[in-house]
């Protein structure tokens, strides 16, 4: 089963948005295999967004990230990426769907409330940056049957 990385920002916990998130992806009936609130370290920050090493934002990317506890998340279903993705919605805010966590919660794009990883390579990649192994579980649920 496809497994993404999900993560609610510092934003997104101090505005007690982590409750709503879970149960977004709950009721869509992805799963939940692993979760925990934590603080990122600079250096953690600097690998998880080492792909806009160059871009002019950067540094307020990391000082944000790093600013408080946000929570981390690894869901699993049917498409769960690119499903994720569309409800995160885009990443600015201001351009995001209502009905989208972006578009009902967020403002500007430094402070858009979730990440969520966007391919199979990068979910990997972020899975691994952030859990190790036995923090993931493996469960079934009898309402499984109900969706799939
Ligand atoms: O995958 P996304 O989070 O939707 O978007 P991304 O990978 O292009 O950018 C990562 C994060 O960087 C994004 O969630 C918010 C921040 N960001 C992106 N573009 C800008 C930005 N921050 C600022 N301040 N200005 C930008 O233009």
């Amino acid at each position: 089963m496809e497994r993404t990385f999900l993560m609610v920002k510092p934003d997104g916990v101090q505005r007690q948005l982590i409750g709503e998130i879970v149960s977004r992806f709950e009721k869509k009936g992805f799963r939940l295999v692993g979760a925990k609130l934590m603080q990122i370290s600079t250096e953690l920050a600097e690998k998880h967004y080492a792909e806009h090493k160059e871009r002019p934002f950067f540094g307020d990317l990391v000082e944000f990230i790093t600013s408080g506890p946000v929570f981390a998340m690894v869901w699993e279903g049917e498409n769960v990426i690119a499903t994720a993705r569309q409800m995160m919605g885009k990443t600015n805010p201001a351009e995001a769907a209502p009905g989208t966590i972006r578009g009902d919660y967020g403002m500007i794009v430094s402070k858009n409330i979730i990440h969520g990883s966007d391919s199979e390579e990068s979910a990997k990649r972020e899975i691994s940056l952030f859990f190790r192994e036995d923090e993931l579980l493996s469960y079934s649920r009898p309402l499984d049957s109900s969706i799939y």
